[in-house]
């Protein structure tokens, strides 16, 4: 049990919903504790293959970090905040070994956006809106917004919606690249769990090393290509690798689940 979250684990998805539906599942400290032990606790464990997080309720994903929490923080207390964040919660999920789908359901904002920006998928509802209003706060993105959002959507527009703090539909969020699919609500987790089933059925192996490659290109100072043929080595002489190539060859579908020592 983790305080202001529901978990419910199937067929090697665990779907982690924010709970603090009164607050609009704004991330307070303690959320932002639990979320990390709850990855903690399935960073190893076969028996998960794909996370979705997702927020309770019909209105929001996530409407930022908790206001209530930070309003009365010095310029110490501020920058602690924030790097406590990135490395208990935003990092952590950017380079969690497993895929992170957020299932957005809502108001993503400030924070909610940040944390849905450091999932490896977006899928959004028809009823979301996102943005980074920080600004009209007096702060600026401190989750990892004024790096992520540009990476997902170049930056002059993230600097218009960093700027101006507005927030943009679902479909403008779907046109500009920021999330990957906009669907009703009823069917979003549907949707983000037929996503998690096709991811699940091939190697959990691999796609942690593709993890890794695809964000040594986005790291400073690291050569994502020497990644990338890094971890493309590390597959071969797996039994992952070897149920794969052989599934080919026998002209059948791989067993990657029996195929893990
Ligand atoms: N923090 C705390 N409480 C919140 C938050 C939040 N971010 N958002 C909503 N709530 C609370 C409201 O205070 C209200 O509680 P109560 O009934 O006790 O007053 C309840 O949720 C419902 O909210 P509203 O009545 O405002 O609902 P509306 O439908 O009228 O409006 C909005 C919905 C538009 C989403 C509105 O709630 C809103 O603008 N929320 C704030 C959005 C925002 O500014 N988010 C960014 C926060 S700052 C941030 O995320 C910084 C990230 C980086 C931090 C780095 C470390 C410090």
């Amino acid at each position: 049990m983790y305080p202001n979250l529901q978990l419910e684990q199937n067929d090697g998805i665990l779907t982690i919903t924010i709970d603090r539906p009164k607050q609009l599942n704004a991330l307070n400290k303690e959320t932002i504790a639990a979320l990390s032990s709850a990855l903690d606790a399935v960073s190893e464990d076969a028996a998960v293959q794909v996370v979705i997080i997702t927020g309770s309720g019909e209105k929001a994903f996530v409407a930022g970090a908790d206001i209530k929490e930070f309003a009365a923080f010095s310029i110490e207390e501020g920058a602690k905040l924030a790097e406590v964040g990135h490395e208990q919660l935003f990092n952590k999920i950017e380079r969690f070994p497993k895929p992170v789908i957020a299932a957005v359901n809502g108001f993503a904002l400030g924070g909610g956006l940040e944390l849905a920006m450091s999932c490896h998928i977006r899928v959004a509802s028809e009823n979301a809106k996102v943005g980074l209003p920080e600004v009209t706060l007096g702060v600026i993105p401190g989750y990892g917004g004024t790096q992520r959002l540009p990476q997902l959507v170049g930056k002059g527009k993230a600097f218009e919606m960093i700027f101006t703090g507005g927030m943009i539909a679902a479909a403008e969020a779907l046109d500009w690249g920021l999330v990957n699919h906009v669907v009703p609500q009823e069917s979003l987790l549907e949707t983000c769990r037929g996503m998690a089933q096709k991811i699940a059925r091939n190697s959990p192996n691999a796609i942690r090393e593709a993890i890794g490659a695809v964000n040594a290109g986005f790291a400073t100072g690291v050569d994502g290509y020497q990644a990338e043929i890094a971890g493309f080595g590390n597959c071969f002489a797996t039994p992952e690798f070897e149920e794969g190539t052989q599934a080919f060859m026998e002209k059948r579908r791989p067993d990657f689940k029996n195929a893990k020592q």
